[in-house]
């Protein structure tokens, strides 16, 4: 089962301005900078507020670090903006794809990859899911 909302993956051409932004507008300051070399990011998880699930729901702030990156890709096209958005499930996120994909929604890996913090993600295509680019998390 999907639990909650988390996080929102925000595509951005400056990490530490963007992180900036966030800390000195809103006042969110939990902050945890990871590089993740596969999916080709920098990244920062800006916590929001705990869940009801013992979890807690996220930004996601990500800088490309190669060109040919998923990002890269969709920062030349559309600049800086929402990218994505993230479910967290209560089970094994190879589990939740898979009775996804049933539904006849493709799942872009065969197996699930590393995500931030040490959970394991996998994505939903955004032509199957009205324009929404979705990733499923199991936390660590
Ligand atoms: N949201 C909504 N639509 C998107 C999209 C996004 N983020 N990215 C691409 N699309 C749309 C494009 O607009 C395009 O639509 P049109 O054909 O109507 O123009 C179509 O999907 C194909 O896009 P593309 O630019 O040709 O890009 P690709 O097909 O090469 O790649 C995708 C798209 C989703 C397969 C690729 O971005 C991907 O593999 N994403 C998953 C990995 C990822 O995004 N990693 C970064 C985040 C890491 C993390 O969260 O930890
Ligand atoms: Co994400």
């Amino acid at each position: 089962m999907l639990t909650r909302i988390d996080h929102i993956g925000i595509a951005c051409h400056d990490l530490e301005a963007t992180v900036e932004f966030y800390k000195a507008t809103y006042g969110f300051t939990d902050a945890h900078f990871e590089v993740n070399e596969e999916q080709g990011v920098r990244e920062c998880m800006l916590k929001i507020n705990e869940t009801g699930d013992g979890a807690a729901s996220y930004l996601q702030l990500i800088e490309p670090i190669r060109e040919d990156s998923a990002v890269a890709k969709w920062l030349a096209k559309n600049g800086e903006g929402v990218h994505h958005i993230a479910f967290g499930t209560d089970r094994a996120v190879a589990d939740e794809a898979a009775d996804i994909a049933g539904k006849g929604v493709r799942v872009l890996y065969d197996a699930p990859r590393n995500g931030s913090m040490g959970s394991l993600i996998n994505f939903l295509h955004p032509k199957d899911c009205h324009g929404v680019l979705t990733e499923l998390v199991q936390k660590a």
